[in-house]
């Protein structure tokens, strides 16, 4: 993809973009958790297994000072055999944009399904900045290097499962779980993930996974860092290991295919991975119970 099928792909003019106003409105002036920093990664617009709804959600619920984007963003790879790119899609970019505008520092850091924005590495698209790995220092002042995470595929032994994430069966499987979302949504049972239960059930991808974060955190240990932030195998995960004798925290902020998760870091440098169904469940409640205390009131008052 090339910067003027960029253009295309987001509207005439990348500038004026966040001036169109999106499908559906964001809500204005609404309570916003906030963060000091947002990581998310793996969200793959541009293919059906993206759950677009629920990360509108999260960006109309939740703001930060700075944003990371860890890659795998928009999925070229699939883009380019089959173009699908629903006005959902087209509204997390306006939003993402819109954020960048409001003040919001947003740091983009392609993965390998979206590789062909690497080549802008160093750029600056509307606000957002376009890197290729990032150090991020927390409020406590640990040091975090950030990076989407293919960069190891070459060092893992077995990736039958990253393999299978870029497959077909793999886009086939989450058209599906988009497919009993949209039923269990109309019979309002809550979010399940069909990949992420079936994943549980394979042995090989469980050790690789647990291989995978290993490898990654030994390459912070040996940049020195205090930890790593990373996406790219689509599960959310902190782990701490050992490096020489120092303690090296691996994070990894899942995906919006399956888990719907993200990584926050909170205004004291805490850092809590967020798994947004249960965020939005846990919403619902509340708004249930205000509206049940609400009733009582207007009982008694009667
Ligand atoms: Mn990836």
């Amino acid at each position: 993809m090339t910067a003027a099928d960029l253009e295309t792909l987001l509207g005439d003019n990348v500038a004026s973009f966040p001036l169109t106003a999106p499908r559906w409105p964001e809500p204005e002036g609404n309570p916003r958790r906030s963060y000091r920093t947002v990581w998310i990664s793996d969200v793959h617009l541009g293919t059906k297994g993206c759950n677009a709804e629920l990360l509108i959600d999260f960006l109309d619920n939740v703001d930060s000072e700075t944003m990371y984007l860890v890659g795998d963003i928009i999925d070229g790879w699939r883009l380019k055999k089959k173009f699908y790119w629903p006005s959902a899609h087209n509204d997390i970019v306006w939003r993402i944009m819109k954020r960048a505008r409001r003040g919001t520092r947003v740091i983009y850091i392609p993965g390998n399904h979206d590789e062909m924005f690497r080549q802008f590495t160093g750029l600056n698209f509307g606000g957002i900045e376009i890197r290729r790995a990032a150090f991020h220092d927390t409020a406590d002042g640990r040091r975090l290097m950030v990076l989407h995470g293919d960069e190891f595929d070459a060092v893992m032994l077995s990736h039958r499962w990253l393999a299978f994430v870029g497959d077909s069966a793999y886009h086939l499987m989450m058209g599906l779980n988009q497919a009993v979302n949209g039923v269990r949504r109309r019979l309002g049972l809550p979010y399940w993930s069909l990949s992420k239960a079936a994943k549980h059930k394979v042995k090989n991808a469980v050790e690789f996974i647990g291989k995978y974060e290993e490898v990654v955190a030994r390459a912070a240990g040996e940049r020195g860092v205090d930890g790593v932030v990373c996406g790219h195998i689509h599960t959310a995960e902190f782990r701490m290991f050992e490096h020489h004798g120092r303690a090296i925290e691996y994070w990894n902020d899942g995906d919006w295919v399956e888990g719907c998760n993200a990584l926050v870091e909170h205004h004291d440098g805490r850092m809590e991975i967020l798994h947004w169904p249960e965020e939005m469940k846990r919403r619902a409640a509340a708004q249930d119970t205000l509206a049940e205390s609400g009733d009582d009131g207007a009982r008694e008052a009667a």
